[in-house]
């Protein structure tokens, strides 16, 4: 059903006149960020879900984002899918022009249009789903973004969608625990993953969604995650420093 209306939606934004880039902020990019021995946080903006409905429509993306970078977050993502997350490009823009780290694009990537948006939005990180994406798009989306200059976290869910990231020698590499068709989630999926992982040869692992505890956060560390991608319990937090930071 995404996919369907990412269809749309691309069809659309090639109407438009192509997006204008402003200038855009050198931002660290994520290799160097996640070198550090403590697993880094990439901390969400995420309105509402698919699989949870609305999580936390009340928030400004700016102060979620202003707090999250002044709590020691690596870098910030941003859905822009507006119909299934209630997110948005301007989302994107605004949090972009408010921070100084990376910031990730987190959208349904099957255009490179959609690359064109994130970019002139001030993004410097994408995400592409290997599930989404045919190898050969897969392979020139990759190819398009890292043109760019813009640095690509491609995500899996099974040591196939493994294997084909690492034909396209994709080095962020991330494991979303939760099956995007079933909407189950086990961390175990990272587990089982980095245990198939190249990490000698410099790939970074990491561990997207259903992080709930610090002791989820220490599961997927202790098996090789350099960072986590936190949405939900970051959004419903009444204290998100000490959320963050615990
Ligand atoms: C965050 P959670 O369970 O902490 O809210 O998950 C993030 O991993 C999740 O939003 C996500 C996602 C995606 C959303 C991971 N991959 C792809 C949309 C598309």
């Amino acid at each position: 059903k995404i996919l369907a209306q990412k269809e749309r939606e691309v069809a659309a934004l090639k109407e438009q006149p192509k997006p204008v880039v402003t200038a855009r902020k050198q931002r660290p990019s994520l290799l160097e960020v996640f070198k550090s021995s403590t697993v880094q946080v990439i901390s969400e903006v995420k309105r509402a879900s698919p699989s949870k409905g609305i999580i936390n429509d009340g928030i400004d993306p700016v102060a979620q984002a202003l707090t999250y970078e002044a709590a020691g977050a690596a870098c910030i993502s941003v859905l822009t899918d507006e119909t299934f997350f209630k997110g948005s490009f301007a989302d994107l823009q605004q949090v972009t022009e408010a921070v100084a780290i990376p910031v990730l694009c987190k959208e349904f990537v099957i255009d490179e249009i959609q690359l064109d948006y994130a970019y002139a939005s001030g993004a410097s990180v994408v995400l592409l789903i290997v599930a989404a994406l045919e190898q050969e798009t897969l392979a020139r989306l990759f190819a398009y973004a890292t043109e760019l200059g813009l640095d690509v976290l491609v995500e899996v869910h099974n040591e196939e969608e493994l294997t084909r990231a690492l034909a396209i020698d994709a080095r962020i590499i991330g494991v979303n625990n939760r099956n995007l068709k079933t909407f189950e989630v086990s961390l175990e999926h990272t587990k089982e993953l980095a245990a198939k992982f190249p990490f000698d040869e410099g790939r970074v692992l990491v561990s997207e969604s259903g992080m709930k505890t610090p002791d989820d956060a220490a599961f997927v560390a202790a098996v090789g995650a350099s960072a986590i991608l936190v949405g939900e319990t970051l959004m419903r937090s009444g204290d998100v420093t000490a959320t963050l930071q615990s």
